[in-house]
């Protein structure tokens, strides 16, 4: 029998079943020869080099891949093994008295597999249980000793590991990335002197003030105790009704209604630390810090009926892009960017920079960029790294310490402490992933689990039988920021705190027309979900105290009328020092617009134009975006020159949703074939009404009138996200200018096509 895969289309363990063997017990010595003995090798990695273990990153760029690799193990060539190393000769059947007999109890080898098997799920995050993680590294771009000890920033060029991990809130593991939601945006920098995490948002500001109130907003926001609805969706009464009771969510339910809670990809959003942090450098002075992620290719959004039609299709659509992207060796890459300030300048504020619900406008302390974070690498397992990744609040650094922002408080205890259940134990910090770079001493020892192996007789502190080790560090150590307290104990917050709509305000006039009308329309639909009135009125008489505007369009869009305000409650309202900003636009700051990394649908079918489509997809790879060939099937479609071409994917298995653009090449009446389906029509439809650019060439514009496009703008103009392809090479070029951004002037409410 041969004996390679190739030649055996079954399962080669279970020959006899297919008549070339009467065996029931694997032939003598098979799979059970010895791997030939790697010399020199000491880590399992080294003893297991393969391809897998070659993904590292380019010369110069020292990523984590060092700790991890005395853990990670390679199958190949190697024989099958029980968890303790017992060879495994037969993983088909389970050992029974006769071929027709009871399997049997003594049988370890089936117990073992199918015990391990019945644990192998551990509980999910309360909250961010939907992530996904990539390896990476942060470089300094100069030392910011005057301000903070804190390793990363010590000198310019300095490298230290990272590991992010980013996540939607409220969803469940297995649900849909597109979910209107907050990003979750932890990075764990594995610094020389011990693990520092900023566990961020894509958006800086909070639901809430106090860490009291958070277990109220994660029940308020989860799907509903009684019959678990919604998942992953804010859209019912309870959340609703929670957050109308709340004004201070005021301020951020404006993001959360905004286009930033329907990221186009990971790799395009921005992450915020959101509380005030401390630096404190080496003479032990203080100065307070915000922390801003912004992305090199620009922050960009889905529209929502894209996001919510993306769901169906592709669930996995964020994890798909940050992998793939990696794989395609497109590394994404954030600056980092501080806010510095002093308490003085903070008590000058009309905010209290110590309120999880304020920005700090970068009209007031402007963003001065420190840094730039690549992540180079993917995961090699899901579970061990980003699942096991365990990120923590009070992962601080020397050079790091808090404030007393109430929010961040509860934080500290809380990220440690959920570890313990969902981890198993005490030593999740020795998981590898959670592992530091540098050593690990003091005098805790075991709990469930534990892998390091303590020497010696000695686990206190002092002795003398030990040399008095670990010693402490003294000055070279964590030393907290001595911040003076000199108040009573009390429960209840500062004056400032009680004012929750100036910076709403502030946020939605700084939006564009088109940002607006999106925020205006999110707010009616999850309104619009709400099925108690009183909800809903209680919330439009919130949105009354932040814009007459905005609270008419939302009545409106619910036939009601605004309700009066909302009583306020602070009684002298402080001056915004700002009315408008910038830098809360997506829009008035897209950053990169272009079309590297985006993905484009080529439009193929028998008579298709093939030197159009050759020359659509050599000019977009060569700006480095992805077009697909996408057929009304996949396969071999012939061109109406006589060649052949090959479609990647078809309407079926990736819908139009997943493209950032189409084109529609001429050829033989633009391929009879197409215009005959009626997936086409609504695969140009879609991209239409999601504002993204096409460009159609040959008797293409028949097509487009017959899905009821219109190239001209609700003004009249020519619409410049629609290109025709009369001169092919000009019409490329000024496609591909123009397809990497939305054009949502072509928007209407309803819409028009
Ligand atoms: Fe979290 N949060 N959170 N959170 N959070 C968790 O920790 C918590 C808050 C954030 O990819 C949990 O390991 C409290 C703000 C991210 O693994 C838990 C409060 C911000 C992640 C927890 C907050 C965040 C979490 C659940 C209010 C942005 C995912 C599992 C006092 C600055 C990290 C876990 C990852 C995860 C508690 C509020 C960001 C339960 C008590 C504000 C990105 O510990």
């Amino acid at each position: 029998v041969d004996a390679t895969a190739e030649a055996m289309p079954f399962n080669a363990n279970k020959r006899f079943e297919y008549g070339y063997d009467n065996a029931h017990a694997p032939l003598e010595g098979e799979g059970v020869e010895a791997p030939s003995d790697d010399v020199g090798a000491s880590t399992l990695s080294e003893m297991n080099e393969s391809d897998k273990l070659g993904t590292r990153a380019a010369a110069g760029e020292p990523v984590a891949v060092g700790p991890l690799d005395p853990v990670r193990t390679d199958a190949t060539a190697r024989r099958m093994t029980t968890n303790q190393g017992v060879p495994v000769s037969d993983n088909q059947h389970s050992l029974k008295a006769g071929l027709r007999g009871p399997a049997l109890l003594k049988d370890f080898i089936l117990r073992e597999k199918i015990t391990h098997f019945d644990h192998e799920r551990i509980p999910e995050r309360v909250v961010h249980a939907r992530g996904s993680g990539a390896h990476g590294f942060f470089e300094c771009y100069a030392p910011l000793t005057n301000l903070t000890r804190a390793a990363p920033f010590q000198a310019k060029g300095k490298v230290t590991p990272v590991f992010v991990r980013f996540s939607t809130v409220q969803g469940e593991r297995g649900s849909k990335d597109t979910a209107r939601d907050v990003r979750g945006f932890a990075v764990k920098f594995y610094t020389d002197e011990g693990n520092w995490d900023l566990v961020g948002n894509n958006m800086p500001v909070f639901f809430i003030q106090d860490a009291m109130k958070f277990p109220d907003l994660v029940h308020a926001v989860k799907p509903e105790p009684h019959h678990q609805m919604p998942q992953a969706a804010s859209a019912h009464d309870t959340f609703w009704d929670f957050v109308s009771l709340m004004p201070e969510s005021t301020h951020m339910l404006m993001w959360l209604m905004s286009d930033r809670a329907i990221p186009r990809s990971f790799r395009m959003m921005q992450g915020f630390g959101v509380h005030t942090f401390r630096f404190v450098n080496a003479q032990g002075e203080s100065r307070l810090v915000k922390f801003h992620w912004t992305p090199k290719l620009g922050t960009h959004a889905l529209a929502w009926e894209e996001a919510v039609k993306i769901a169906g299709p592709d669930p996995d659509f964020h994890r798909r892009d940050l992998w793939e992207a990696i794989e395609a060796g497109e590394y994404p890459e954030w600056e980092l960017g501080l806010q510095v300030f002093t308490e003085e300048d903070a008590d000058r504020f009309s905010f209290d920079v110590l309120d999880s619900t304020k920005i700090i406008p970068e009209e007031l302390v402007p963003v001065q960029p420190v840094g730039r974070m690549v992540l180079n690498r993917n995961p090699d397992n899901f579970f061990a790294e980003t699942e096991q990744v365990a990120f923590c609040t009070a992962h601080v650094v020397p050079g790091i310490d808090f404030t007393n922002d109430p929010l961040l408080a509860g934080r500290i205890h809380s990220y440690v402490d959920t570890q313990i259940t969902r981890l198993g134990g005490p030593n999740f910090h020795e998981i590898p992933i959670n592992a530091p770079v540098c050593p690990v001493h003091n005098n805790q020892r075991d709990g469930a689990h534990r892998q390091a192996v303590h020497r010696g007789r000695v686990a206190y502190e002092p002795n003398s039988l030990g040399g008095g080790c670990p010693f402490q560090a003294g000055a070279a150590g964590f030393v907290s920021f001595p911040e003076p307290v000199a108040q009573d104990e009390l429960r209840g917050h500062p004056e400032k705190f009680a004012e929750h709509y100036n910076q709403a305000t502030l946020f939605y006039d700084s939006q564009s027309p088109e940002e607006q009308a999106h925020i205006a329309g999110a707010f009616r639909f999850e309104l619009s979900k709400v099925t108690v009135p009183a909800v809903r009125a209680r919330m439009l008489a919130g949105l009354a105290n932040v814009s007459a505007d905005l609270a008419a369009q939302v009545a409106d869009g619910l036939g009601m009328e605004v309700p009066e305000p909302m009583p306020r409650a602070i009684a002298r309202v402080p001056k915004p020092e700002v009315r408008t900003s910038e830098a809360l636009s997506m829009l008035a700051r897209p950053g990169d617009p272009g079309v590297r990394t985006r993905r484009f649908a080529i439009l193929v079918a028998d008579g298709v134009d093939g030197a159009t489509v050759e020359a659509v997809q050599g000019a977009l790879l060569d700006a480095g975006a992805v077009p697909r060939l996408m057929g009304v099937r996949i396969g071999v479609c012939a061109t109406a020159e006589g060649g052949e071409l090959d479609a990647d994917a078809s309407l079926e298995n990736e819908p139009g949703v997943l493209f950032d653009g189409i084109i529609v090449p001429g050829g033989d009446g633009n391929m009879a074939a197409l215009r005959q389906d009626a997936r086409v029509l609504d695969y140009l439809k879609e991209q239409y009404r999601h504002c993204k650019a096409l460009l159609v060439f040959g008797d293409g514009d028949a097509m487009l009138e017959a899905a009821g496009i219109d190239a001209t703008l609700p003004d009249g103009s020519a619409d410049p996200g629609i290109v025709f392809g009369d001169d092919a090479r000009r019409a490329i070029a000024s496609y591909i200018a123009v397809a990497g951004r939305r054009h949502w002037a072509r928007e209407t409410d309803p819409p028009r096509v």
